[in-house]
């Protein structure tokens, strides 16, 4: 069984973070493990707040962890502190970990700040460019890039932006971006293998009452490449998979 690593923050209710990341490793048939970022208080109403780990004891989990398993795939989610993430960029490269999903995690659904600002700027940085694909939503997009995402030039002029700070391929998620197309909204995600456009399309599930779709889509594409699966068939097979999760959402 391929062994998967989630580097992310905990929901204790079990929506986001590393609950959902398992289930998706889970899902396709992947081992999980997982470093623990930050212990979050939430519940389906919202997020009230994080206690941060350490970056020794986030240090510590991945390398006992490392000094033991073959990893196969990584996925990075919240990275709350500066520290955290040099320490996460240091072991990759040392590791020469293979098959690395960045989601760049900045606030929740209900908009609470799950990362310090420099903490950002540090992901971009050291991450973008040891990661095999970096996944943000269109927030994400905006913060990131400047760019005020309002239609789908302004999205591969921020998926340039992306690649130009060192991102070899990016997936946009379009679920934020109002679209509507024959009257139907639909959510579109943009893969940028290198300089080349995928458009994934699904159609808009309305009114599911669903957190942590994020978390679950980067961990899935995480869990298929450690499959074996290319980057292409990984994010189509793991959207998949997530359209299905919403739709049969509790
Ligand atoms: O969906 C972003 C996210 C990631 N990680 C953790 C979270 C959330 C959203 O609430 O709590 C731990």
């Amino acid at each position: 069984m391929p062994v998967c690593l989630t580097i992310a923050g905990l929901d204790p209710s079990g929506g986001a973070g590393i609950i959902a990341d398992i289930r998706s490793f889970s899902a396709f048939g992947c081992f999980a493990a997982v470093a623990v970022t930050s212990v979050t208080f939430q519940n389906t109403t919202g997020v009230f707040g994080a206690v941060h780990q350490t970056v020794d004891s986030v240090r510590r989990q991945i390398e006992t962890v490392i000094d033991d398993y073959e990893i196969a795939a990584v996925k990075t989610g919240m990275l709350p502190t500066c520290e955290i993430v040099e320490a996460v960029a240091e072991l990759i490269e040392k590791h020469s970990l293979k098959n690395v999903v960045v989601d760049p995690v900045i606030r929740s659904t209900s908009g609470f700040k799950l990362i310090e600002v420099v903490a950002l700027q540090a992901i971009i940085e050291r991450l973008f460019p040891l990661a095999s694909l970096i996944t943000p939503n269109i927030p994400e997009v905006e913060k990131i890039s400047g760019i005020a995402i309002e239609t789908s030039d302004d999205i591969r002029e921020a998926a340039v932006m992306m690649r130009s700070m060192g991102a070899k391929n990016v997936l946009i998620k379009g679920g934020h971006f109002e679209e509507v197309k024959s009257g139907k909204r639909m959510a579109k995600d943009y893969l940028f293998l290198g300089k080349d456009l995928h458009i994934l399309e699904a159609k808009f599930i309305d009114g599911a009452a669903v957190r942590g779709t994020g978390c679950m889509l980067s961990s899935a594409i995480a869990a298929n490449l450690a499959n074996g699966k290319d980057m292409i068939e990984a994010v189509r097979a793991a959207k998949n998979f997530i359209t299905e999760a919403i739709r049969g959402a509790v």
